[in-house]
Protein backbone atom coordinates (compact mmCIF):
# COMPACT_ATOMS: atom_id res chain seq x y z
CA UNK A 1 0.00 0.00 0.00
CA UNK A 2 0.98 3.48 -0.93
CA UNK A 3 1.40 6.17 2.01
CA UNK A 4 -1.16 9.14 1.87
CA UNK A 5 0.82 12.31 0.27
CA UNK A 6 2.58 13.65 2.82
CA UNK A 7 0.13 17.38 1.67
CA UNK A 8 -2.83 15.15 3.35
CA UNK A 9 -1.00 13.27 6.45
CA UNK A 10 0.37 16.75 7.79
CA UNK A 11 -3.75 18.21 7.35
CA UNK A 12 -4.99 15.40 9.58
CA UNK A 13 -2.38 15.92 11.71
CA UNK A 14 -2.74 19.54 12.31
CA UNK A 15 -6.56 18.83 12.60
CA UNK A 16 -6.25 15.98 15.04
CA UNK A 17 -3.87 18.63 17.62
CA UNK A 18 -6.11 21.31 16.35
CA UNK A 19 -9.10 20.40 17.90
CA UNK A 20 -8.92 20.95 21.41
CA UNK A 21 -6.27 24.03 21.70
CA UNK A 22 -9.67 25.71 20.14
CA UNK A 23 -12.07 23.96 22.63
CA UNK A 24 -9.94 25.57 25.50
CA UNK A 25 -9.09 28.28 24.72
CA UNK A 26 -10.08 32.10 25.37
CA UNK A 27 -8.96 35.56 24.09
CA UNK A 28 -9.15 39.18 24.80
CA UNK A 29 -8.28 42.25 22.21
CA UNK A 30 -5.50 40.65 20.53
CA UNK A 31 -4.87 38.31 22.81
CA UNK A 32 -5.82 34.92 22.45
CA UNK A 33 -4.83 32.14 25.11
CA UNK A 34 -4.92 28.73 24.27
CA UNK A 35 -4.33 25.30 26.57
CA UNK A 36 -3.46 26.99 30.42
CA UNK A 37 -2.62 23.46 32.07
CA UNK A 38 -1.06 22.92 35.59
CA UNK A 39 0.96 20.38 37.30
CA UNK A 40 -0.73 18.19 39.99
CA UNK A 41 0.67 18.97 43.60
CA UNK A 42 1.32 16.78 46.42
CA UNK A 43 -0.32 17.76 49.69
CA UNK A 44 1.96 20.14 51.27
CA UNK A 45 3.52 21.47 48.61
CA UNK A 46 3.64 25.49 48.46
CA UNK A 47 4.32 26.13 44.80
CA UNK A 48 3.10 24.71 41.29
CA UNK A 49 3.49 25.19 37.71
CA UNK A 50 0.71 26.81 35.07
CA UNK A 51 1.40 26.48 31.29
CA UNK A 52 0.06 28.33 28.38
CA UNK A 53 0.08 29.24 24.79
CA UNK A 54 0.47 32.74 24.57
CA UNK A 55 -0.55 34.74 20.80
CA UNK A 56 -0.31 38.26 19.80
CA UNK A 57 -2.36 39.11 16.97
CA UNK A 58 -2.20 43.00 17.19
CA UNK A 59 0.47 45.77 15.74
CA UNK A 60 2.04 46.23 18.81
CA UNK A 61 4.16 44.11 21.53
CA UNK A 62 1.76 43.22 24.67
CA UNK A 63 3.25 42.22 28.16
CA UNK A 64 2.04 39.33 30.76
CA UNK A 65 2.57 41.52 33.68
CA UNK A 66 0.67 39.34 36.61
CA UNK A 67 -2.15 37.50 37.75
CA UNK A 68 -3.75 36.26 40.52
CA UNK A 69 -5.36 32.99 41.62
CA UNK A 70 -7.75 32.24 44.74
CA UNK A 71 -5.75 28.49 44.85
CA UNK A 72 -2.53 30.85 45.81
CA UNK A 73 -0.96 33.98 47.65
CA UNK A 74 0.80 34.97 44.64
CA UNK A 75 0.95 34.31 40.74
CA UNK A 76 4.61 35.05 39.38
CA UNK A 77 5.53 34.99 36.05
CA UNK A 78 9.01 33.21 35.40
CA UNK A 79 11.76 31.83 33.29
CA UNK A 80 13.82 28.98 33.62
CA UNK A 81 17.65 28.78 32.31
CA UNK A 82 20.90 26.93 33.29
CA UNK A 83 23.61 28.75 34.99
CA UNK A 84 26.98 26.78 35.43
CA UNK A 85 24.39 23.45 34.85
CA UNK A 86 22.19 24.24 37.03
CA UNK A 87 18.61 24.84 36.19
CA UNK A 88 17.31 28.27 37.74
CA UNK A 89 14.09 29.63 37.95
CA UNK A 90 13.83 33.95 38.27
CA UNK A 91 10.97 36.06 38.31
CA UNK A 92 10.12 38.16 35.69
CA UNK A 93 9.69 41.05 37.50
CA UNK A 94 9.01 43.44 34.52
CA UNK A 95 6.38 40.80 32.79
CA UNK A 96 7.00 38.77 29.64
CA UNK A 97 6.62 40.44 26.03
CA UNK A 98 4.63 38.92 23.62
CA UNK A 99 5.54 40.50 20.30
CA UNK A 100 3.24 41.76 17.73
CA UNK A 101 1.87 39.00 15.33
CA UNK A 102 3.97 36.59 17.85
CA UNK A 103 3.11 33.48 20.19
CA UNK A 104 4.86 32.56 23.16
CA UNK A 105 5.01 29.43 24.55
CA UNK A 106 5.00 28.92 28.59
CA UNK A 107 6.15 25.46 29.32
CA UNK A 108 7.96 23.00 31.34
CA UNK A 109 12.07 23.77 31.64
CA UNK A 110 10.86 27.42 30.21
CA UNK A 111 8.77 30.36 30.81
CA UNK A 112 5.82 29.49 33.01
CA UNK A 113 3.12 30.53 35.64
CA UNK A 114 3.87 30.07 38.73
CA UNK A 115 1.64 29.34 41.93
CA UNK A 116 3.20 30.15 44.85
CA UNK A 117 1.74 30.02 48.45
CA UNK A 118 -0.72 27.01 47.29
CA UNK A 119 -4.34 27.39 49.64
CA UNK A 120 -4.70 23.84 48.52
CA UNK A 121 -3.26 21.21 46.67
CA UNK A 122 -3.43 21.10 42.61
CA UNK A 123 -5.07 18.14 41.99
CA UNK A 124 -5.48 16.29 38.61
CA UNK A 125 -8.84 16.16 37.05
CA UNK A 126 -9.66 19.96 38.44
CA UNK A 127 -9.38 23.22 37.23
CA UNK A 128 -7.42 26.21 38.33
CA UNK A 129 -9.59 29.42 37.70
CA UNK A 130 -6.89 32.49 37.60
CA UNK A 131 -7.04 36.23 36.16
CA UNK A 132 -3.71 36.88 34.02
CA UNK A 133 -3.13 40.36 33.36
CA UNK A 134 -1.66 42.19 30.19
CA UNK A 135 -0.46 45.72 29.51
CA UNK A 136 -2.60 46.15 26.71
CA UNK A 137 -5.63 43.52 26.77
CA UNK A 138 -6.39 43.57 30.38
CA UNK A 139 -7.42 40.85 32.74
CA UNK A 140 -7.99 37.64 30.89
CA UNK A 141 -9.98 34.96 32.87
CA UNK A 142 -8.10 31.60 32.53
CA UNK A 143 -8.79 27.61 33.86
CA UNK A 144 -5.91 25.86 34.07
CA UNK A 145 -6.52 22.35 33.65
CA UNK A 146 -4.37 20.12 36.47
CA UNK A 147 -2.31 17.15 34.52
CA UNK A 148 -0.85 14.21 36.38
CA UNK A 149 2.64 14.80 36.91
CA UNK A 150 3.58 12.53 34.33
CA UNK A 151 1.62 14.02 32.13
CA UNK A 152 3.48 16.02 29.18
CA UNK A 153 2.05 18.70 26.41
CA UNK A 154 2.61 16.47 24.05
CA UNK A 155 0.07 13.64 25.52
CA UNK A 156 -2.26 15.59 26.71
CA UNK A 157 -3.62 16.86 23.51
CA UNK A 158 -4.63 13.37 23.12
CA UNK A 159 -7.35 13.95 26.26
CA UNK A 160 -10.12 15.32 24.10
CA UNK A 161 -12.43 15.67 26.80
CA UNK A 162 -11.57 19.99 27.55
CU1 LIG B 1 8.88 28.95 38.72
Amino acid sequence: MKLLPRAILAATLSLAIAAPLVAHGVSKGAITISHPWARETAPGQSAGGGFLTITNKGKIVDKLVGGSTPVARQLQIHTMSMDGGIMRMRQLTDGLAIPAGGTVELKPGSYHVMFIGLTQPLKAGTRVPATLEFQHAGKVQVEFAVQPVTASPAMEHHHGAH
